[in-house]
């Protein structure tokens, strides 16, 4: 059995509401329903945190170290600037792999940067909801090898 920590950041908890022409229609409990439903079929437990909150998602990384064997992350817009969940992540030396629901490339050149990437296992980037179950099959082929 497998232990994954799902980490959503800012704003992702108003999913749904707004913007669907960039984020979806689905909400953060439709995403983690989906999750769970592929979960189940590769015997793999996952435990959910949505914070707006950087020292939240910081304090989540080091108590994954105590049960966790990965991170599956959508930093939200701290993945372009915190440095602080960067050093969380090496800190912690679990593997991560990064997530976004859009793709941060073609938008807005302050969303091209990631300063968590490099220290991820890898980045999946703008298929709507599809990044996160891709994102978890990557992580859980990582751990598998
Ligand atoms: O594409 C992604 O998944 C992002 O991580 C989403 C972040 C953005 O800052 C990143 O550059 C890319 C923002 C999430 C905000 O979500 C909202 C959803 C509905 C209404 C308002 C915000």
């Amino acid at each position: 059995m497998r232990n994954i920590l799902v980490l959503h950041g800012p704003n992702l908890n108003l999913l749904g509401t707004r913007e669907p022409e960039v984020y979806g229609r689905q909400t953060i409990d439709d995403i983690n329903q989906l999750l769970v439903e592929q979960a189940a079929s590769y015997q793999t437990k996952l435990r959910f945190l949505q914070s707006n909150h950087e020292g939240a998602l910081i304090d989540a990384i080091h108590e994954a170290r105590e049960w966790a064997d990965g991170i599956l992350i959508n930093p939200g817009a701290f993945t372009h600037y915190s440095y602080a969940l960067r050093d969380a992540i090496v800190g912690v030396g679990l593997p991560v792999v990064e997530v976004h629901l859009s793709n941060i490339h073609a938008r807005e050149a302050f969303r091209h940067q990631s300063v968590l990437a490099a220290v991820c296992v890898g980045q999946i980037s703008g298929f709507g909801v599809r990044s996160y179950l891709l994102g978890l099959q990557a992580l859980l082929g990582y751990l598998e090898s």
